[in-house]
């Protein structure tokens, strides 16, 4: 096997005492079910005939795909709705360089997606010789979109780099890992070796936690700072109790939404602005501790969030944990198990302050809603609220109604908003929406696009029907790409080019995917019509023509 980041050598510990003979695809779908995977989204094609034979008959459900971006979004919108590895297989060449795009959303949004490829036959990988599917180098392709990759030369070393590859997606920061198989390995038999042992995640260092807490106490006026992080270690209950215990208004990036719940008295959500009354908050306070956020350029405004004199960061990454701002210290570990150890030994030390509290809390939160982009179409806002119960999960794509939700929409539970925040991918909200209903069969999903965005991933209705999958997908339709007609309007002293679009009627297409098509003008009717499509076990699109945002 050949690894980007380090060598990988397997334990080498014998044949198993049954010497049964697999082939490498059998064991690569073998070492998926043994791993928890239920769900795979993918396109075949010749190179992967062997994992689609092992496949046929496998406890594991394939979900087919129209195009491989649409699986690496299914696979993204999966992982963030359960927190479990989303997979997509694909093929070599067109298969590895359409998913490139998803698998860069995941990265930039720490989400963890496993890709498997095939690849042209071990003799000849990376030689151009002329073989189907041939590109000059494939996993450098993948490297650049993923925190790990390697190719696995043969059959037998396939359950060893399975473990890693799934050790990968699990330990440290969440992201994207992908494996490739030469086409000969997979229709290679071979006995698997055992995968080796995991190892266990480490626990936050002990003496870090008792000095945050030591320099804690000389605060009086804290504010936390809540990212993804928070989310994907479900840090919530600890992270109240530590904002309860201080007083602590809780800021959250978009990432980080749904953290905390939006309509906690301490919670302010994803509202922060340069001079808004949450910037002003910040201004005053002595402390901030950030936890699982990166403070990346654009949560921050490029880098204008106020930092306080003391700011105490926590990061499952060291290198994220010093990123963008240099914190008085930081403390590498889980968001939950780090911000848990704080306020144990707060309790213990009995330490007691007032710090902003519920009042100013709630008072800046309300004043930066009124000041928010987007409170102008509050009603439509307010309306897909209403409609998706409390756990449910709104699935965002890169459109101004979107953009106005970040901030405007309350999330009240971790896992339940979803937006392509760090790659900025348009056409990420459907596939990614039919991935959170597979992951979370349960749950109302609803997706929300532009109607620019919508038609980049618009053949994935396909998918959607064929897995009778019961998702509203709205449509804000303003037949421009509005984000970019803004930008040119006031950067570019509106001189307007290749922003107008001329869409095909959606409730036309609807009907010919023969599933529900409505199209609605007020934000009444979008709220009746959502909770009615969240009834159904179809796709149901719904069409909102709206004033033009420019
Ligand atoms: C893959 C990709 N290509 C191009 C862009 C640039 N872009 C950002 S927003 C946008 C317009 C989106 O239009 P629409 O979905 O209708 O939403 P609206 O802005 O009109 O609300 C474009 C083209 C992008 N973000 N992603
Ligand atoms: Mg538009």
């Amino acid at each position: 096997m050949t690894a980007t980041n380090r060598a990988l050598e397997p334990t080498r510990v014998g044949p198993s005492p049954v010497q049964e003979l697999r082939t490498g695809g059998e064991l690569v779908v073998g070492a998926l079910a043994e791993h928890g995977v239920d769900t795979v989204f993918g396109i075949p094609g010749v190179h992967t005939l062997a994992l689609y034979d092992a496949l046929r008959g496998s406890p594991v459900r394939h979900v087919l795909a129209r195009h491989e971006q649409g699986a690496g979004f299914m696979a993204d919108g999966y992982a963030r709705a359960c927190g479990r590895p989303g997979v997509a297989v694909v093929i070599s060449g067109p298969g590895v360089t359409n998913i490139a795009t998803p698998v860069g959303e995941a990265f930039t949004d720490s989400s963890p997606v496993l890709v498997l490829s095939s690849n042209v036959e071990r003799a000849h990988v990376d030689r151009m010789r002329g073989n189907l599917h041939d590109l000059k180098d494939q996993r450098g392709v993948m490297a650049a979109v993923t925190k790990w990759n390697a190719r696995v030369d043969l059959a037998a070393d396939v359950p060893a780099a399975m473990a890693e590859a799934f050790r990968q997606l699990t330990i440290g920061r969440p992201q994207p890992v992908h494996l490739e198989f030469p086409l000969d390995v997979l229709d290679e038999r071979a006995v698997a070796t055992p995968p080796p042992a995991p190892v266990p995640t480490a626990a936050p260092d002990a003496r870090a936690l008792d000095r945050a807490v030591e320099r804690l106490s000389g605060l009086r006026r804290v504010v936390l700072y809540v990212g993804g992080g928070a989310v994907a270690a479900a840090a919530g209950p600890p992270l109240l109790a530590l904002a309860e215990r201080l007083g602590a208004p809780i800021i959250t990036s978009i990432m980080g939404k749904g953290a905390v719940p939006e309509d906690h008295p301490l919670v302010i959500g994803a509202l922060w602005q340069p001079g808004n009354a949450v910037d002003a908050l910040l201004r005053e306070a002595d402390g901030l501790v950030v936890v699982g956020s990166k403070l990346g350029f654009q949560a921050t405004e490029g880098f204008h969030l106020p930092i306080p004199s003391t700011l105490i960061r926590i990061d499952i990454d060291p290198d994220e944990l010093v990123l963008n701002a240099t914190p008085t210290f930081g403390i590498v570990g889980d968001a939950a198990s780090a911000t848990a150890g704080i306020v144990a030994r707060l309790a213990q030390a009995g330490f007691p302050t007032d710090g902003f509290g519920p009042t100013r809390a709630t008072a800046a939160r309300e004043s930066a809603r009124t000041a928010a982009f987007g409170h102008d179409r509050l009603p439509y806002l307010d309306a897909v609220r209403r409609a998706i119960p409390r756990n449910g999960i709104l699935v965002n794509d890169m459109t101004m109604m979107s953009y106005a939700a970040c901030g405007l929409y309350p999330a009240y539970e971790p896992r339940t908003f979803f937006f392509p925040a760090g790659y900025g991918t348009l056409g990420f909200a459907l596939p990614a929406a039919i991935g959170a209903k597979i992951a979370r069969p349960r749950a109302g999903v609803v997706a929300v696009c532009g109607d620019g965005g919508f038609q980049f991933t618009m053949s994935e209705l396909g998918t959607a029907v064929q897995e009778r999958i019961g998702l509203p997908v709205v449509i804000f339709n303003d037949s421009t790409y509005s984000a970019v007609k803004d930008a040119q309007a006031r950067e570019r002293g509106g001189r307007f080019l290749a922003v107008d679009l001329v869409n095909p009627d959606y409730v036309d297409l609807a009907c010919a995917y023969r599933i529900p098509g409505v199209r609605v003008h007020d934000s009444e009717a979008l709220y009746r019509e959502i909770v009615a499509a969240l009834a159904r076990d179809l796709p149901t699109l719904i069409d909102v023509p709206i004033a033009p945002w420019v």
